[in-house]
């Protein structure tokens, strides 16, 4: 039955953010629940059941740090962790601190208000259920809203049709004919997957990517002694680093090294494995310098060309970008373009024009028939994860939202919002890039932080004391975002980091590419400095009382 529940603090989100912040939040003594609108903790591991997801992070870095005996005894048997393990990871995780009596699933936020005479966040939900809360943690995912194309016809298809963040498990795909539109993560997982199992395969690729193979593999037993043995260092070192994934970040420039070398070195990584390491374990210059960029372009393209052995097929399979789109890796991916029954669809000259009844219609008239179509076409990222939430601040009524489609995502060090007061955005817009786990934890430590502050401010003072960052410092927060993206090659491709996967709509700067380490760095700054950037708690709230 529908309730008013008032609390301290109220979480949004129950993946690997949203767990940890309920976890600390209890720890520390608050009284918080966790809603989210799955029927199931997970997040986007719940919701991404298609075949063949899976993590493309070291296995031993894509999880918790905080609980050290967790850390050292929990099993990954392989290097890289599929969707049913992360699931169960996190189901385990919730059981194990007891935090299930402080989850309210299949409960979605619909709208949230902030009352500044109250001085509470009024939070409604899909449930019904009213949250009055003094702090409000939104940990929604980075990529949370599916992409669906505008494809006419849509729903006449008289097969099975989904996007891969909503995928029933159940549905199968042997002796299928198959359509997967989109070749990123998730449609280079899936075409992997499924190949062995369908009847036929048609991979709709409009601009192809390069993937490199993951180097998946058991973890014997000696390599997990090893690592139990160093895990502190491990996991200095990576929050520490720029990407958090456990390999070296050298600073070593690939055009300084003669043709010789490069290639070696190219093959050395190409062989170790891990689309990340590649692009970022290697050399500093691959997404800086186009000269180097393009070198590790050529140097992908010839391996391409060494698997797949059929010329129509390779020539719509070879990227003719820059290698600067979250980098991929695979178990095999090009190697099942060698089935007979595995079709590459040139789709960019020859667009997708309808869903048909019968399939997928082609601009030039050609339909291909099918059974189950895979929609891989990605998501409406990081901002996209607020579009459907009427999230309103001081100055209402404009949502948050549709403030950052209007002005830019500007959210001061990616967390704190001028004019939300007490809300906390965890891992939301202009956070940083880099690996999910180790961010949610410095994130949520930081929000944390912020609160125990405002907390005891308002204990001093006799009256509530509240978190928002000033307008100047979301500002420079913007424009430093804005300065690195300026300097990345990420910039040159259209990709879902900046927002330019979006027919229609205009990019945005919503990643820092400066990375974790930086990130750390600058938290801890502006923690020793009195939380610089954040309005002066006592005098602020004077002023409205
Ligand atoms: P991505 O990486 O955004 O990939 C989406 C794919 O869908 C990409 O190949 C798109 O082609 C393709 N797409 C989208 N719309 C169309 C249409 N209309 N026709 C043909 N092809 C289309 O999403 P993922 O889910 O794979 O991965 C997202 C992240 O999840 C990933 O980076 C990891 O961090 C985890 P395009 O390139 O736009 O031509």
């Amino acid at each position: 039955m529908a309730q008013e529940h008032r609390l301290d603090a109220l979480v949004v989100g129950a993946g690997f953010t949203g767990i940890y912040a309920l976890h600390v939040l209890l720890s520390q003594g608050f009284n918080v629940k966790a809603i989210d609108k799955a029927p199931e903790v997970g997040g986007t591991w719940w919701w991404n059941r298609y075949p063949g997801a899976m993590s493309d992070t070291w296995s031993h870095l894509y999880r918790y740090s905080f609980d050290k005996e967790l850390l050292e005894t929990y099993p990954w048997p392989r290097w890289y962790v599929t969707q049913p393990e992360v699931l169960e990871y996190l189901r385990h995780v919730v059981d194990r601190h007891n935090l299930r009596k402080h989850l309210q699933l299949a409960t979605e936020m619909t709208a949230a208000r902030w009352d500044d005479q109250a001085k509470l966040w009024h939070v409604s939900c899909s449930t019904g259920d009213v949250f009055l809360v003094r702090y409000l943690l939104t940990g929604m995912g980075l990529l949370n809203k599916p992409l669906i194309p505008d494809f006419p016809g849509i729903d006449t298809f008289r097969g099975t049709i989904a996007h891969t963040s909503s995928w029933d498990p159940t549905i199968s795909f042997d002796d299928k004919r198959v359509g997967v539109i989109g070749v990123g993560s998730s449609g280079v997982q899936v075409v992997t997957t499924v190949a062995p199992r369908v009847k036929s395969l048609h991979v709709f690729i409009r601009r192809a990517q390069y993937s490199i193979p993951s180097g998946n593999r058991r973890v014997g037993d000696d390599e997990r002694r090893a690592v139990n043995a160093r895990y502190r260092q491990i996991w200095a070192e990576a929050r520490a680093s720029s990407a958090a994934m456990g390999f070296p970040e050298p600073n070593r420039q690939l055009m300084d090294l003669s043709p010789t070398d490069r290639e070696q070195l190219l093959e050395d990584l190409w062989q170790g494995g891990n689309g990340l390491r590649f692009m970022m374990g290697g050399f500093a210059d691959v997404l800086v310098d186009r000269t180097a960029n393009e070198e590790v372009c050529r140097f992908l393209r010839k391996k391409i060309a060494g698997i797949v052995q059929d010329p129509a097929k390779r020539a719509t399979l070879t990227p003719t970008e820059s290698y600067a789109r979250r980098p991929l890796c695979d178990d095999g991916y090009y190697e099942r373009f060698n089935q007979d029954n595995v079709f590459a669809v040139e789709a960019l000259k020859n667009p997708i024009t309808a869903i048909v009844p019968e399939g997928i219609r082609m601009a030039d008239g050609t339909v291909h028939e099918l059974d189950v179509i895979v929609l891989a076409t990605g998501f409406h990222s990081l901002t996209g994860s607020y579009a459907s939430v009427a999230l309103t601040g001081r100055h209402g009524p404009t949502s948050l939202h549709d403030l950052w489609e209007d002005h830019g995502a500007s959210t001061y060090l990616g967390m704190s919002v001028a004019g939300f007061p007490n809300l906390l955005v965890l891992n939301g817009p202009t956070t940083a890039f880099t690996n999910i786990p180790p961010l949610a934890e410095t994130n949520v430590d930081f929000a944390v932080d912020l609160i125990k502050r405002a907390e005891s401010l308002s204990a001093q003072c006799g009256y509530p004391c509240e978190i928002e960052a000033t307008a100047e410092a979301a500002k420079k927060w913007a424009d430093l975002c804005e300065t690195m993206a300026e300097g990345s090659i990420f910039h040159d491709v259209p990709s879902w980091l900046f927002r330019r996967n979006i027919p229609g709509k205009r990019s945005m700067t919503q990643l820092y590419v400066g990375g974790l380490g930086r990130l750390r760095g600058i938290m801890a700054d502006v923690k020793r400095k009195g939380f610089e950037g954040f309005k002066e708690p006592v005098g602020q709230t004077k002023a409205h009382l």
